[in-house]
């Protein structure tokens, strides 16, 4: 029955592998244990210690008499928050990494794009007329920190946003003013006995999420291409086929490059390479999971075997040597399930420690040193490996869409602009856009909705970029590449031939998510699509959402006006005022607004009538589906193969097909 619990044959053949071992997985313990009801809708108050309190019947009140309704709003803050303080502390790494790197105390890490470094000293005000890029560097990074703890007025980057939206956050008194602050402050008003209005907390979170998408993360994304490099497109493959039978295999798993890019620089080493030999292996494998696996799958085209839910089973393979940890999504699991095999578990941060792994420290000042101890580590575990069972798959993409590189693939150097992007949606060549992100969750089908939606979005002319899991995901099953092109709607597949883009583009981890807040405020400063974020054919989906940094970003995705649709259940479902507050009550307030829907099939639904709704708000032509798909790649082929054939090639005769419609 593993089919009922993936749709990914490598982790079906894993979960039974599993079985016969007697090894219980997160699919096995979300069977096992049912989710508590209560906790599940956003029904129990515990943030004091007269709780944990339960209000399930009409009319409960806590202790200290909080409703249904504040009780339900503070859960939700209280996510938003945890997400917003987990993606905002990894831009605070990656800006203090940038800080030691201009003060030369991280001697390994260099400026790998200087342009970008000089676009974000002008959006940060930091001058650079003469001066050397270290020194620009350290005003960098030091303009980026003080975000973190800025007290007053507003976050530099939401001069980024079209100016409508930066009116709408002021007018709703959601513009953040810093990120820490932001953070702290729902905190504060989430404690007994403090903001006891559902509408003034979740307002509140709002402005914390776009502390989140505008600041933390925006920074993070920023710095990240400044010191590893803005991705531009590359071919790589994905899932477990991709362990090796006869390397070491090293596996990174977590989020924060600083650590992933040296690993990979360490494994590259020739004087690795030869230890690994000496060992009796053939050379070094280094593959990733998760988000962490995006980032040098972006940028270097390692292979990544999994997401979130592969986590466990990747182990269970039995031929990785070492998989190395730093921060966000880590199973806890991974410790008992290592000791079962041969695998080391290797933890590197200080923010995240697992009992029973053994735990470098990892010290930028000493970066590459300690990743080649790290990965002599695995090396030295190669002698130790007994039998494997790694499956065959093995699907190929193109990842490495950054919102530079989706600007210039549209106009060249010469004239690159979102101009040829905007005139697509204008013509109803491209129904609209739409970004598809997030987790995988045990309590729904692995990698299900993700496929579902995505395939969908496309067949109807959505341009969909995706991030996190959700691009694993779709990698897997071929979406990313450009072969995809024959599911997209006539009008999609016009434009990938001609610009030769797959039709779901992959624009980094779950951090990158503001890559899609650039992406849809360059379209909306464009002309022709409105004057806002809000006004764009647009949504945002996180089909298989589990963590709170999923929370976050939906919540800043909806703050930056994007109906945005969360699959699995609704954490606020307790309080109907609420769920309609967070939809028709932020949508009136804030122009964009947050929906929970478990079947994928009336999520597409919903999100094709709001994209037609904004179309016919704009005054554009109603989508149809029939007008395009009579140029591209086709009529060349047939030429091709007419010729091939040696058969007359007759234009007028081409014509008349034209006119007929397209005949694939
Ligand atoms: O940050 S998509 S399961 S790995 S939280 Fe985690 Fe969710 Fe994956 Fe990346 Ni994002």
């Amino acid at each position: 029955m593993t089919e009922n619990k993936t749709i990914d044959p490598a982790v079906a053949s894993l979960l039974e592998l599993s079985k016969t071992k007697g090894i219980s997985t997160a699919f096995d313990r979300a069977e096992a244990m049912k989710p508590c009801p209560i906790g599940a809708k956003g029904a129990c108050c515990k943030n004091c210690a007269m709780g944990p309190c339960r209000l399930v019947k009409e009319g409960d009140r806590g202790i200290c008499g909080a409703t249904k309704e504040t009780v339900a709003a503070r859960n939700f803050a209280r996510m938003v928050a945890a997400g917003a303080a987990a993606h905002s502390d990894h831009g605070r790494d990656m800006a203090l990494t940038l800080l030691a790197a201009a003060e030369g105390e991280a001697p390994d890490y260099k400026i790998r794009d200087v342009n970008k470094l000089l676009e974000v000293a002008e959006l940060l005000e930091v001058p650079t007329k003469g001066r050397e890029t270290m020194e620009i560097a350290r005003d960098v990074a030091e303009a980026a920190l003080d975000q973190f703890g800025q007290q007053k007025g507003e976050i530099i980057y939401l001069k980024r946003a079209p100016k409508k939206r930066q009116e709408v956050w002021r007018r709703a008194g959601v513009a953040p003013r810093g990120i820490d602050r932001e953070v702290v402050e729902i905190m504060h008003r989430t404690h007994v006995g403090n903001d006891q209005w559902y509408e003034s907390i979740l307002m509140s979170a709002l402005r914390t999420a776009l502390s989140d998408g505008w600041g933390g993360s925006m920074l993070s994304t920023d710095i990240t291409d400044i010191l590893f490099g803005s991705p531009v497109p590359l071919t790589a493959k994905v899932n477990m086929g991709m362990l090796s039978e006869d390397e070491v295999n090293i596996v990174v798993h977590g989020h924060e490059p600083v650590l992933s890019e040296m690993i990979l620089a360490a494994v590259n080493d020739p004087e690795m390479i030869e230890y690994a030999k000496s060992k009796g292996a053939k050379g070094i494998n280094l593959t990733g999971i998760c988000c962490t696996a995006n980032e040098t799958l972006m940028r270097q085209g390692v292979p990544t075997i999994g997401n979130f839910l592969s986590q466990e089973l990747a182990m269970v393979t039995g031929a990785i040597e070492l998989m190395i940890v730093d921060i966000q999504c880590i199973m806890q699991a991974l410790a008992p399930l290592a000791d079962k095999f041969h695998t080391k578990l290797i933890t590197t941060s200080p923010h995240a420690y697992i009992e029973g792994a053994e735990h470098v420290d990892f010290d930028e000042s000493r970066a590459l040193e300690i990743a080649k101890e790290i990965v002599k580590m695995g090396i030295d575990n190669f002698p130790n490996r007994k039998e494997t069972h790694i499956p065959k798959e093995i699907n190929h993409l193109v990842a490495g869409f950054s919102h530079e590189y989706i600007n210039y693939a549209l106009g060249g150097f010469y004239r690159g602009s979102f101009r040829p992007l905007n005139d697509a949606v204008i013509q109803g060549r491209l129904r609209g856009v739409a970004g598809v992100v997030g987790c995988n969750n045990a309590r729904t089908r692995h990698d299900y909705s993700h496929e579902y939606i995505t395939r969908k979005l496309i067949e109807n002319d959505v341009l969909v970029v995706m991030t996190g899991c959700g691009a694993i995901a779709a990698a897997k099953y071929g979406l990313l590449s450009p072969e995809a092109a024959k599911y997209a709607g006539p009008g999609l597949r016009e434009i990938c031939e001609t610009v030769g883009i797959p039709p779901v583009l992959h624009v980094g981890s779950c951090v990158d998510n503001a890559r899609i807040l650039t992406i849809l405020s360059q379209m909306a400063t464009e002309g022709g699509l409105g004057e806002d974020i809000a006004d764009l054919p647009a949504v945002g989906f996180a089909p298989e959402w589990m963590s709170e940094k999923a929370i976050s970003i939906a919540t800043y995705f909806v703050g930056s006006g994007l109906y945005t649709i969360m699959g699995s259940k609704s954490p606020v479902a307790n309080s109907p005022t609420v769920e309609r507050f967070i939809s028709e009550g932020w949508e009136e307030r804030i122009g964009g607004k947050l929906e929970f829907i478990a079947d994928p099939e009336e999520a597409v639904r919903k999100a094709l009538e709001h994209i037609d709704k904004k179309r016919a708000a704009l005054g554009l032509a109603e989508y149809d589906p029939t007008r395009f798909g009579q140029s591209g790649d086709w009529l060349m082929r047939q030429f091709i193969e007419a010729m091939e054939a040696g058969k007359p090639v007759n234009v007028y005769s081409a014509k008349s097909v034209l006119c007929e419609g397209n005949p694939r």
